[in-house]
């Protein structure tokens, strides 16, 4: 099995094998922002509370922290599809965890990245900007990626199997990463995840998702699942794969897929059973790698309710 990116030396940056970039003029933020607002003129994004909660914040601006930012830098760093084997009645149920899992790349990795390989020079100011903009379209006008029929962002040699994350700085590149938001050519002519989506989310008529139907606002986050999902919709641990795994732009990068450590027996009755220890969110902490002991007390419940509509129990 090749190297899992937790286990390779990323204090000196993460490996250029990892992640791609492009740059913008802190410029064109006005432009994002124009872009959310006209698509949400047309009535094409939902309204639902959890989602417009997710999405308030991302207003393209400055960040308060370094108001004289010259660009930006959007990142996409690689994040291989994982599968984990609970045992469970004397059976392995190999189940998928998309991107949730803690990869072991921090701001401090992203930011020396950035200051080592990207910009060359330690003087200059580095900030998070995740939390102000919207990323995949961010990622998308840049031309880092193009969108998917799905609405998820795929970059080259990537696929859709990937994080983003947006940095300002107050260095300006030469170069200033402009275009028009595209849709993937292998697009045109494939109806696979249209057919695959379990709830209908994905519609012929508008190319904004119906978020509303979307299975991970639902099992991402404490809370009953709607009833009218139907059990077998459900597909990994957390979040939904059913738009990405058969799709044909993935079909590389999803042999990459990696194994994280197996849940043993008592591991995965205690988790159905929803019995807290402090010895189990260390082992999950070190296995699964979604949530540290700490945080068990709001996602334990998750993973709780999600594996026990996957093992049907
Ligand atoms: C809110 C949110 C969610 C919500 C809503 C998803 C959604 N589609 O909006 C929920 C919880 C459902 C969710 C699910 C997922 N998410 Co999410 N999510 C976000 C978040 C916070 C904002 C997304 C957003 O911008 N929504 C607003 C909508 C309106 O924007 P949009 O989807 O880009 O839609 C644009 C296009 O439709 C375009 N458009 C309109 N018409 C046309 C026409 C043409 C021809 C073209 C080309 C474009 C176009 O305009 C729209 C507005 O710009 C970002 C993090 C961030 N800060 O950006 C992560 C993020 C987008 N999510 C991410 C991931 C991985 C996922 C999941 C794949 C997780 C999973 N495996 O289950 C799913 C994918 C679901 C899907 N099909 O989109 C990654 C994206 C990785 C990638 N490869 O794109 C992000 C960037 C988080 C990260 N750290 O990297 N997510
Ligand atoms: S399944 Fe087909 S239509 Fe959907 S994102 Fe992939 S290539 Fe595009
Ligand atoms: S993530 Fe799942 S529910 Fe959401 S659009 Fe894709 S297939 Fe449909």
């Amino acid at each position: 099995m090749s190297a899992r990116i937790w286990e390779t030396d990323l204090e000196n940056g993460i490996p250029e094998s990892f992640y791609k970039y492009r740059v913008m003029s802190v410029k064109h933020l006005q432009e994002l922002q124009g872009d959310f607002e006209s698509v949400d003129a047309d009535g094409k994004v939902s309204n639902n509370s959890v989602f417009r909660s997710y999405i308030q914040k991302q207003q393209h601006h400055l960040p308060d922290s370094l108001p004289d930012a010259k660009s930006v830098i959007v990142m996409a760093v690689f994040t291989p599809l994982m599968t984990v084997d609970f045992r469970h009645q004397g059976a392995i149920h190999e189940i998928m965890v998309p991107h949730y899992y803690e990869d072991g790349i921090s701001e401090d990795h992203l930011k020396t990245t950035i200051l080592n390989n990207i910009i060359r020079d330690n003087q200059y100011r580095v900030e998070n900007g995740r939390m102000h903009v919207l990323l995949k379209r961010l990622a998308v006008r840049t031309g880092l990626g193009k969108y998917g029929r799905n609405n998820i962002c795929y970059v080259e040699g990537m696929g859709s199997f990937l994080k983003l994350y947006a940095f300002f700085t107050d260095y300006e590149f030469d170069e200033d990463n402009w275009q028009e938001a595209e849709m993937m050519d292998s697009c045109k002519n494939c109806k696979v995840c249209l057919k695959q989506c379990p709830t209908g989310a994905i519609s012929e008529d508008c190319f904004v998702i119906d978020v509303e139907k979307c299975i991970p606002l639902y099992n991402e986050v404490p809370g009953e699942i709607p009833d009218w999902i139907d059990s077998s919709s459900h597909n990994a641990l957390m979040g939904c794969m059913r738009c990405q795994l058969p799709c044909p732009a993935n079909s590389e990068v999803a042999t990459q897929t990696q194994k994280l450590d197996s849940i043993t027996e008592e591991e995965t009755q205690m988790i159905l059973d929803g019995i807290s220890s402090d010895d189990l969110y260390q082992s999950l902490w070190e296995k699964l790698r979604m949530f540290i002991p700490e945080h068990a007390y709001y996602y334990f419940p998750v993973i709780t309710r999600n594996l026990r509509v996957l093992l049907q129990t």
